[in-house]
């Protein structure tokens, strides 16, 4: 794996893990974590035997938001000409499953960010929120968008608009979280949850992966006939002919496209 400044990556069994490392900043998303963000998660996608990503950061931040002195002083050009962020766009053009670890505060772009993965886990401390009203902007990374969603439009304007934190509770009773944790097993169990994921067949997982996404991204119609042609397309694995034989057999099934 390439060396990177901003964050770290290793790899277990299967997962990739990318844990950001700007710790004086609270892991904030500047141009340099974005760029890197996307080099090592394509590099992870990209590489064979890993099945499932975790990305975690620190015990108080996850990501404190986009990195506010870098922003400050950027014009309306500075921002749409040279995107800061093309980097996030990569990550989220990842393939294989995400699992968010959040702990400490998912703030602003840090909240998006965790948004943009697929099974988000909180640490018992986590703390979620859109604060950019109070910057004078407004979420530009998805916190207008994939919250709504995530947690419908009612609380979505509720904390785009107040600016407020919620907490890891309040995060899990709104569907933004699937599950809390104490701190100290955060990782365990993201590693987990990861290690349960990369163990599937591989095509089947990136293929559940882009059926869940399109839930967002398309209408119900659409959405029921892309999860059925892909469906039927399965029948094509030697792992489907796998997995159900191994159900009748009563044993465990043995994946081979890993
Ligand atoms: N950017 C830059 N530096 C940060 C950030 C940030 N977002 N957050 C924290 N830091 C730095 C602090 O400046 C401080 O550094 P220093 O010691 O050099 O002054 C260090 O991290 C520690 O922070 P604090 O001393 O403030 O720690 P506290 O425990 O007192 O407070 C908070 C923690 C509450 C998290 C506080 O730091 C805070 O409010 N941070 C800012 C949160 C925020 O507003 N986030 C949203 C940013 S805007 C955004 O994310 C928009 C994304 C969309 C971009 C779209 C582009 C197309």
């Amino acid at each position: 794996m390439s060396a990177y400044e901003t964050l770290t990556v290793e790899t277990q069994n299967r997962v990739g893990i990318i844990t950001l490392n700007r710790p004086r900043a609270l892991n904030a998303l500047n141009s340099k974590l974005a760029t890197e963000l996307g080099q090592a998660a394509t590099e992870l996608d990209n590489t064979s035997n890993i099945g499932c990503l975790v990305l975690t950061g620190s015990d108080r931040a996850f990501a404190a938001g986009a990195d506010i002195k870098e922003m400050a002083d950027k014009s309306v050009y500075d921002m749409t000409a040279n995107n800061p962020f093309a980097g996030l766009e990569e990550f989220g053009r990842v393939r294989k499953p995400i699992v968010a670890a959040i702990a400490g505060y998912a703030l602003g772009g840090g909240c998006e960010l965790a948004m943009m993965c697929d099974v988000l886990l909180a640490a018992d401390n986590a703390v979620f929120g859109q604060p950019e009203i109070n910057l004078g902007v407004i979420p530009g990374l998805g916190g207008t968008q994939r919250l709504s969603r995530a947690v419908g439009p009612a609380l979505a304007a509720d904390l785009v608009l107040t600016g407020r934190n919620m907490d890891a509770e309040e995060a899990l009773r709104a569907g933004l979280v699937s599950r809390v944790v104490p701190a100290a097993q955060l990782r365990s169990e993201a590693m987990s949850v990861a290690g349960m994921i990369a163990a599937k067949s591989l095509p089947v997982i990136i293929a559940a992966k882009a059926a869940l996404r399109a839930a967002q991204e398309t209408t119900l119609a659409e959405g029921l006939r892309y999860e059925q042609r892909t469906f039927t397309s399965l029948f094509a694995l030697d792992d489907q002919k796998e997995g159900m034989a191994a159900f009748r057999d009563k044993r465990a099934p043995d994946f081979q496209n890993r």
